[in-house]
């Protein structure tokens, strides 16, 4: 039996499927990844950018790597990765999907049932108050709190932050009750995400992996698909 059908029999014999994605599944929209040759860390460090410290120290410095991020996301739409997946959570195949991706293409596509790791470049916070907001236009320099006029930054995870603890609380819902998890497009190296299908593997469950390469997650996998999201999707969407 070829790949893709061991995956789809994996999918069809699944009764709580859950998928975990990452930077790799936005690719064919456009989003660049963050590792691999054309990687966001590629042409900046991370340490510089994505850490609580590096926002003190250069706010601008940060600010003008996400207003980048931002109006490049604005363009970008959805492909056919993210719609098969929309459309598995409207027939009922799927039941929850984890995304550490900050792009919001998941909802984009039509996906409800979207649990953001790693937070939503669109929200910003206050880094003194409670004050929240959401906003589609790139931002302009750095923003400020109404409330306090303190910085405000973007609402997303950064190096050494923990994340929000209801977003854990549901994650470990999900993870308990799924017996089979996709997982597209990750590198796999950053945690907490990359233990979440260790977790159901542990408890007997499957991991299916799609992605362009090998990570340190597929020795783990039950079938790993290689080759890009947009492709294989909706290939097995259609043995189904
Ligand atoms: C395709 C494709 C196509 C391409 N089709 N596939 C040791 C053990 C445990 C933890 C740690 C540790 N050492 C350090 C830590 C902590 C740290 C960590 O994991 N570091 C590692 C790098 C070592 N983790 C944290 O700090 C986390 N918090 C935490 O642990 O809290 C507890 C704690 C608190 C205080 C002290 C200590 C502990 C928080 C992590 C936050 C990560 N944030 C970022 C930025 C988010 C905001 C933003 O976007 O700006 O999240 S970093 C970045 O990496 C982003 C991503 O979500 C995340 C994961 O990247 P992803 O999605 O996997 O993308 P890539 O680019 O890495 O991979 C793309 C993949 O796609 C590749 O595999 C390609 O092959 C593939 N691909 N095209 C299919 N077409
Ligand atoms: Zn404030």
């Amino acid at each position: 039996m070829n790949h893709l059908q061991k995956a789809a029999d994996l999918l069809l014999n699944a009764e709580y499927l859950i998928v975990l994605t990452g930077a790799g599944i936005s690719k064919e929209s456009n989003v660049p990844t963050f590792r691999g040759k054309d990687g966001l860390w590629k042409q900046y460090n991370a340490m510089d950018l994505a850490t609580p410290q590096a926002f003190s120290q250069d706010p601008q410095l940060v600010w003008e790597w996400y207003t980048w991020r931002q109006k490049l996301i604005a363009t970008c739409i959805p492909n056919p990765a993210h719609h098969t997946l929309a459309n598995w959570e409207k027939n009922g195949t799927l039941k929850s999907l984890i995304t550490q991706n900050v792009d919001g293409l998941h909802r984009k596509a039509g996906s409800t049932k979207v649990i953001e790791v790693h937070g939503d470049i669109w929200t910003l916070k206050c880094t003194r108050c409670s004050f929240h907001s959401r906003k589609t236009e790139p931002a302009e320099g750095i923003p400020t709190c109404p409330t306090c006029n303190a910085n405000l930054r973007p609402d997303v995870v950064w190096f050494g932050e923990s994340l929000p603890s209801m977003i854990m609380d549901q994650i470990f819902v999900e993870l308990q009750k799924a017996d089979t998890i996709l997982v597209i497009g990750t590198s796999a190296l950053v945690q907490p995400a990359a233990s979440f299908p260790l977790l159901v593997k542990r408890q007997g469950g499957r991991i299916l992996e799609v992605n362009i390469e090998e990570t340190p997650l597929t020795f783990a996998a039950d079938v790993h698909l290689s080759g890009k999201a947009g492709e294989i999707l909706p290939q097995l969407d259609q043995l189904l």
